[in-house]
């Protein structure tokens, strides 16, 4: 089992755990290769506005893609990974699907945070323990860099959200900072995070980028058909009887790519380098 029982009884209680080491040396290469990529080719879409909620800033960035699922057949790959799978079920329990997939992006120096909310105030899940993020500190993530801050024993309560004016499109909701513990996490650590904890990111100060990679799944049993069926129809169940290894979803069986994604993501790096 990747958790251990104290990290499950941490999840179940305060609503969160933090797991360093999650993902291991070549594993975090290979993601920062590919978020290299999504710069490269301007996959990254600037959220942060001028305070109007509309105009994209010129002063800041808070960058993201969402989804990546059809972007990068190495995140496809991720939520399959038998790790994976194995300690979002210690967490939420299944049959479970993979709902969202996204990164954010802080760049160096203007790079910009994602303000406080609840995702279950997106959601609206019927137990926000049924719920998790899996999010991944892609390059370390400190408090200079603008990393995860959480509230710890909160998700349980439904916090008032409203529109968030320095965001294209997030709500946000205003915890009492007083409780908050920013989570400083080395590259390939990760923070399970269920849909009732509010958490909010930060400015990155410091002159390298950051990324976060978020991947959320829900239990079958609270995925209400307006959460799974709106905008994206391919939302693969990882777990139970309608688990086909991405088959049904994406036509193609993903679960047990990942190695052959990160071989095919580091020997690339190998190639470019021989040839310089
Ligand atoms: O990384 C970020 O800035 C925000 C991530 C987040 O809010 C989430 O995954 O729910």
């Amino acid at each position: 089992m990747p958790l251990t029982q104290a990290q499950v009884d941490q999840f179940k209680t305060n609503g969160f755990v933090a797991v360093p080491n999650f993902f291991g040396p070549s594993e975090v290469r290979a993601m920062q290769l590919e978020t290299e990529r999504f710069k490269r080719d301007g996959l990254l879409r600037n959220v942060r506005t001028e305070g109007d909620g509309k105009t994209a800033s010129t002063a800041a960035r808070n960058l993201q893609i969402c989804p990546m699922f059809h972007r990068s057949s190495l995140f496809r790959a991720l939520p399959f990974e038998p790790k994976v799978v194995e300690a979002v079920t210690q967490l939420i329990g299944g049959p479970m699907i993979l709902h969202l997939d996204q990164m954010f992006l802080k760049p160096a120096g203007d790079g910009d945070g994602t303000n406080w909310h609840q995702d279950n105030a997106y959601f609206r899940i019927a137990d926000p323990l049924k719920g998790t993020a899996m999010w991944i500190a892609v390059h370390d993530a400190t408090i200079a860099n603008g990393t995860m801050n959480l509230i710890p024993n909160s998700f349980k309560e439904t916090l008032p959200h409203e529109r968030d004016p320095m965001s294209d499109h997030h709500i946000r909701c205003w915890p009492d900072e007083n409780k908050q513990v920013p989570v400083e996490l080395a590259a390939g650590g990760v923070i399970f995070f269920c849909y009732g904890t509010p958490h909010c990111t930060r400015a990155n100060r410091t002159e390298r980028d950051r990324a976060g990679a978020a991947f959320h799944f829900l239990h079958a049993e609270y995925a209400q058909l307006e959460l799974i069926n709106d905008a994206r129809q391919d939302r693969p169940y990882l777990t139970g009887p309608k688990a086909t290894g991405g088959m049904r979803e994406y036509g193609q069986t993903i679960a047990g790519t990942w190695p052959i994604e990160l071989s095919k993501a580091l020997s690339l790096e190998a190639e470019l380098a021989l040839a310089r």
